[in-house]
């Protein structure tokens, strides 16, 4: 099948926008094709392809009189012969156009995708159109009528393409934009690559007519032999299934009006999930046409005056912060070989915490960090300056929130949902700010609510704290604090002190210092690996004098690339903050964390 000119169909047939449908849980469980693969793509800075010569848009105006449909038919010139899909380039899917395609490294804006694929749809079957994440905005069309629209680079999205799909030969098209504004989020600024695309996978799923949409299982936080949750399905069913074999459990649960059968069974000897034993237990949810499997581990995270109690017991989060990013692959992650290599340097350096920074990160990533014993603080990128007054920047911070929590709420790994990283304080950003903490406050009682907030000094020059108001809504006092580097200098540190007058735990989320692998200096000059290691040396010192310091995350795992880091000589577009060259090299910095945490996990072993 040609698919010359397929942007023309495209607009001629529908504009029909429709609604999302709530996400599948656990995607890849379900019965799927992948829509991974080369793809056709057309770079379209102007957006020619969506926008008429007036301005307006082909989606909106396509089937009106005298609008895009009309013309075609006039034999307008105006047509869109130029958008030839079968004699365009490809780019992998999943991938960012910026590490795969030389001219677009610095490019941002739409870029056009298109792929055919072939299927035979079942009847009594329901199809549904996955897309893990898609950065940052996506117009997505298939067989020429236009499913809808997604906002947020780093969440999944869906729609149900049942009565769309046909016998055969099929096309999907999307329209691509990673076009920053200020009223979006993350805003204009951030401190990592704008990587553009379909960045994670694609999938076409099948599910019975009627079925599990939804479910949830946790330990009840208040009472550790009894698991709780619910099963949500679509459709007729009067009864689900809930069996976790290796605990004896087989319970037959009837589901209510709106579609939720809720439940909360005792269990005896549960093995709880911890760093040491990330104990997961085989999951089977079933209704009478549909079954989904799991993993999921059971256990409870909760604070108690300055302690954070994993499963009832005081721990010391030995984390460290990362960025989405494999140094030796350009571009975001593909796959979970590289999330492996990340979180293997993590446990190497002995880590049993890791902060996936500054978004959610690939669903992928949350089942490894189950599976390999790293609890984990997930983030959505609220970063900086958003647009706090703006009604519709908040509606897509809660969704983009929401739509991490509906997707991993049953990672056990996840201690922490973060809803933010260094938001200056003020009235408007208060109420952004305590509405998201809220939010989850709504939607999770199962674990702890942070943010990375600033450090502020207290008095004189030397007593630091952290005076946020947001500290009242969350569960720790987690700041970032970068003594060392972009204030004072390592040896000014052991004139710091830091003091703090709520009891609740304090973290902090990051410390860190810019270090060129391979470059030494005894004099330990900025940018030298000595100087990096000295301010480790002389960080850990500070902050062993902080009693109710219970975790860190220094900045960060391994260099990044970013736009704001163009130092010619030390930087070139890396920020050098890495304790993990970009070449995969271990500055000295790194033995030092690692010795440190060596002795917090014997400290904490007592
Ligand atoms: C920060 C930000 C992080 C930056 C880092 C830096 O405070 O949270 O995103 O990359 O500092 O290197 O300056």
């Amino acid at each position: 099948m040609k698919y010359l000119n397929i942007l023309l169909l495209l607009f001629v047939v529908s504009t029909a926008v429709r609604a999302q449908s709530s996400l599948l849980q656990n995607p890849y469980s379900r019965d799927h094709i992948s829509l991974n693969g080369p793809w056709h793509y057309i770079a379209d800075p102007y957006e020619n392809g969506y926008y008429n010569y007036r301005r307006k848009a082909f989606d909106e105006i396509g089937n009106k009189k005298g609008g895009y449909y009309d013309n075609l038919k006039q034999n307008n010139p105006m047509s869109l012969i130029e958008y030839d899909f079968d004699h365009a380039p490809t780019l992998d899917v999943p991938g960012d156009w910026n590490s795969q395609v030389e001219k677009l490294e610095l490019y941002e804006g739409t870029v056009w995708y298109q792929r055919a694929f072939v299927v035979s749809p079942e009847k009594g079957k329901k199809y549904w159109l996955y897309f893990g994440a898609v950065n940052y905005e996506a117009h997505v069309y298939l067989n020429g009528k236009k499913l809808g629209t997604h906002k947020g680079g780093f969440t999944p999205f869906q729609f149900e393409v049942t009565d769309l799909l046909h016998e055969g030969d099929n096309f999907i098209v999307l329209k691509v934009d990673n076009a920053r504004h200020q009223d979006e989020v993350p805003t204009v600024n951030t401190d990592w690559w704008n990587y553009g695309g379909v960045t994670r996978d694609v999938l076409l799923i099948n599910t019975p007519d009627s079925y599990i949409q939804d479910y949830q299982l946790k330990l009840n936080p208040a009472n550790n032999k009894e698991i709780r949750g619910f099963v949500k399905v679509e459709g007729e069913e009067s009864e689900v299934k809930v069996a976790i074999p290796e605990l004896k459990v087989d319970k037959a649960i009837a589901v209510d009006r709106n579609g939720y059968a809720s439940f909360a069974i005792p269990v005896k000897k549960v093995v709880y999930w911890s760093p040491e034993n990330p104990k997961l237990y085989e999951v089977q949810i079933s209704s009478s046409n549909d079954m989904v499997l799991d993993k999921i581990g059971f256990r409870t995270i909760t604070t108690e005056g300055t302690d954070i109690l994993l499963n009832g017991k005081s721990v010391f989060l030995r984390g460290i912060s990362m960025h989405e990013e494999n140094p030796f692959l350009p571009g975001r992650l593909r796959g979970e070989g590289d999330i492996k290599m990340l979180f293997q340097w993590a446990k190497e350096l002995n880590c049993n915490f890791i902060r996936l920074a500054h978004y959610p990160h690939d669903e992928k990533a949350l089942k490894l960090a189950d599976e390999m014993g790293l609890m984990v603080w997930a983030e959505i990128p609220v970063y900086w300056t958003i647009s706090w007054e703006n009604e519709a920047t908040y509606k897509n911070a809660e969704a983009q929130l929401t739509d991490m929590i509906v997707r991993d709420k049953n990672r056990a790994s996840i201690m922490i949902w973060s809803v933010g990283n260094e938001t200056p304080v003020s009235e408007p950003r208060m109420k952004f700010m305590g509405g998201l903490a809220d939010k989850v406050r709504s939607l999770d009682d199962s674990r702890l609510v942070a943010a990375a907030l600033e450090v502020s000094q207290k008095e004189g020059e030397m007593v630091w704290t952290c005076d946020d108001p947001l500290v009242d809504k969350i569960d720790l006092v987690s700041f970032n604090e970068y003594a060392g580097w972009y204030w004072l200098t390592p040896s000014e540190l052991s004139k710091i002190k830091f003091e703090f007058d709520i009891d609740k735990p304090v973290f902090i989320s990051e410390f860190g210092a810019g270090a060129l692998g391979g470059f030494h200096s005894e004099d330990r000059v900025r940018w030298s690996e000595e100087y990096q290691e000295d301010l480790y040396i002389k960080q850990i010192k500070l902050l062993t004098e902080i009693k109710q310091l219970r975790g860190v995350t220094p900045w960060i795992l391994v260099d990044f690339r970013s736009p704001r880091r163009p130092h010619s000589v030390y930087q070139n577009f890396w920020n050098r903050k890495g304790l993990i060259s970009n070449t995969g090299d271990k500055k000295k910095a790194f033995f030092i964390l690692k010795d440190y945490y060596q002795k917090q996990e014997e400290a904490y072993k007592k």
